[in-house]
């Protein structure tokens, strides 16, 4: 017979449709065809409001995804490198991927990803139907966040972001990660049609959302619907720092 650790409570708060805040310890692993020796958690899906499926995803020794994931004519894939080296294919352009690397692979382009270490890699993952823009295309793009210029945001000095992907209108979505110095925070509570999958990389902070305050830190993951109300203040000693997706340059639907 069983006991649990502790007292059954649990950090986590779902809101349906308006925002979710899922802490690790909560997380169940989900089998997702394709993906070998990975555990993973589906975090976002269209089922909580959301446009995309983001995924954490921990491939542990021979991890790899053969048969590829994305690759259809309307869907467009995005991983991160939270922790570890993966290697990391877009069709046949090869890309090794360590702790802060990226892929992003258009649609009908399929994404392979195989872990390169003896021990776990960790990598943050994305799926979203892609919104096509007459004469423009979006084309395979890596990069890694360490070597990436962090721009002052919006007249913080104290609050810096970068752009993972290339501005250009042919990109639907991009992925940010926004850092907050201890003690910075937005310059105003945010409320915009875009939603947000963010995966805290660093620190701890008290997350505004929909006028609730709620404590965060390092690898909790927050989906924020439409219009969802959202601010931070960064406490303790380190940065808040995280990764983010954000929909741009395309009309509602
Ligand atoms: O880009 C954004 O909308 C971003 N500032 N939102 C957020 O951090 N919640
Ligand atoms: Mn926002």
């Amino acid at each position: 017979m069983g006991y649990p650790n502790d007292i059954l409570t649990s950090r986590a708060v779902i809101k349906p449709g308006k925002y979710a805040i899922l802490p690790p310890e909560g997380l169940v692993n989900n089998i997702v065809p394709g993906f070998e020796n990975a555990s993973m958690s589906i975090l976002s899906s269209p089922k909580t409001g959301a446009s995309f499926v983001d995924y954490v995803v921990t491939f542990h020794k021979d991890g790899k995804n053969e048969k590829g994931f994305g690759g259809q004519e309307d869907v467009e894939t995005f991983v991160y490198v939270l922790e570890g080296k993966v290697k990391a294919k877009a069709d046949d352009e090869e890309f090794v991927l360590e702790q802060g690397g990226y892929l992003y692979c258009p649609p009908s382009v399929t994404m392979y990803l195989e872990n390169q270490l003896d021990t776990d890699s960790k990598l943050f993952l994305y799926k979203q139907k892609h919104i096509p823009l007459e004469g423009h295309t979006p084309w395979v793009h890596a990069g890694n966040s360490n070597d990436n210029e962090d721009v002052i945001y919006d007249d913080m000095e104290n609050v810096h972001i970068q752009d993972l992907l290339p501005t250009d209108i042919a990109f639907d979505m991009n992925f940010h990660i926004l850092t907050f110095d201890p003690a910075a925070s937005h310059p105003f509570v945010e409320t915009h049609y875009q939603q947000h999958g963010a995966y805290l990389l660093s620190g701890e902070g008290m997350y505004n959302l929909d006028n609730e305050w709620i404590p965060v830190k390092k690898d909790d993951y927050i989906f924020m619907g439409t219009y969802c109300l959202q601010a931070a203040y960064a406490v303790g000693r380190e940065k808040l720092s995280y990764v983010y997706s954000k929909d741009c340059n395309r009309d509602a639907s």
